[in-house]
């Protein structure tokens, strides 16, 4: 059969073969299973989450917590989405092909190692945030279904000889992000694109990696977290008009 570009390059159902040989499978395996459970937890009954953002049916909360006056505070966002699978959410995340579209905060971004069809290394730089130094970062991401209505992507910093940090104008950022994703449409029904809903709970933690003014900091993500996830919404639900449902 002919497939298009789409569907040979949507996430896989089961985990590729490709990567449960490659020496960093354990721990992306370990990492992707703790972080889709913890994004699944709710926020409601834990101390120490305070809402700062609310618009329809995104609620974005985050935990003030420093270390050695670094701001590390964790995120956690919720949204719900109408018209679009957690497959093709995960899709357009996952992909690098989009990521210029959706990602304002990124300068440049290089593929450093493809892993597998569903794992990759990317090194990313960031748009500098006056007066801190310009930050990158290098991380795995990998994309995988918990069941056929779930998907979620996980990023986790690593490292690499060939992109050592610190070396250049860029502070080395740490980062652990997990976008997890859940379809649901009414019982007895078939899903289409007129009734399917998909809740995403999406899950960051960045370490600065060096000094970085903590209320600047905390400014540029108030500002930035719910853009990117409005923006990034948005743009899949675009990009999913028109086209065939991918369950
Ligand atoms: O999750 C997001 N994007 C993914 C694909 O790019 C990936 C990225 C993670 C890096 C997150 C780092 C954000 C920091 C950006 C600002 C630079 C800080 C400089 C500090 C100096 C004061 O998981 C979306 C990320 C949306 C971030 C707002």
């Amino acid at each position: 059969s002919v497939l298009t570009r789409d569907e040979v390059e949507l996430p896989p159902p089961a985990i590729d073969n490709r990567l449960t040989v490659h020496p960093l499978w354990p721990e992306i395996d370990r990492i992707s299973t703790e972080q889709i459970q913890a994004a699944f937890e709710g926020v409601g009954g834990e101390i120490g989450w305070q809402l700062f953002a609310e618009e329809g049916d995104m609620r974005m909360y985050r935990r003030e917590m420093e270390v050695d006056g670094m701001v590390m505070d964790p995120l956690k966002a919720m949204h719900k989405v109408r018209g679009v699978s957690a497959r093709e959410m995960c899709h357009y995340f996952f992909n690098p092909r989009y990521r210029y579209e959706w990602e304002t905060t990124l300068e440049t971004m290089t593929i450093v190692e493809e892993m597998s069809s569903d794992a990759l290394v990317f090194h990313q730089t960031f748009k500098r945030i006056w007066p801190a130094s310009q930050r990158d970062a290098l991380f795995w991401s990998h994309v995988r279904a918990s069941d056929s209505n779930t998907y979620a992507v996980t990023n986790h910093s690593t490292t690499n000889a060939e992109y050592p940090a610190n070396t250049g104008a860029c502070i080395r950022l740490f980062v652990t992000v997990c976008l997890a994703c859940r379809s649901t449409w009414p019982a007895g029904e078939q899903p289409t694109r007129d009734n399917i809903t998909t809740s995403i709970a999406y899950c960051s933690t960045v370490n600065p990696g060096g000094w970085a003014p903590a209320g600047v900091l905390r400014a540029v993500y108030k500002r930035e977290y719910p853009k990117f996830l409005k923006r990034f919404t948005g743009y899949v639900v675009d990009q999913c008009k028109g086209k065939q449902l991918a369950l």
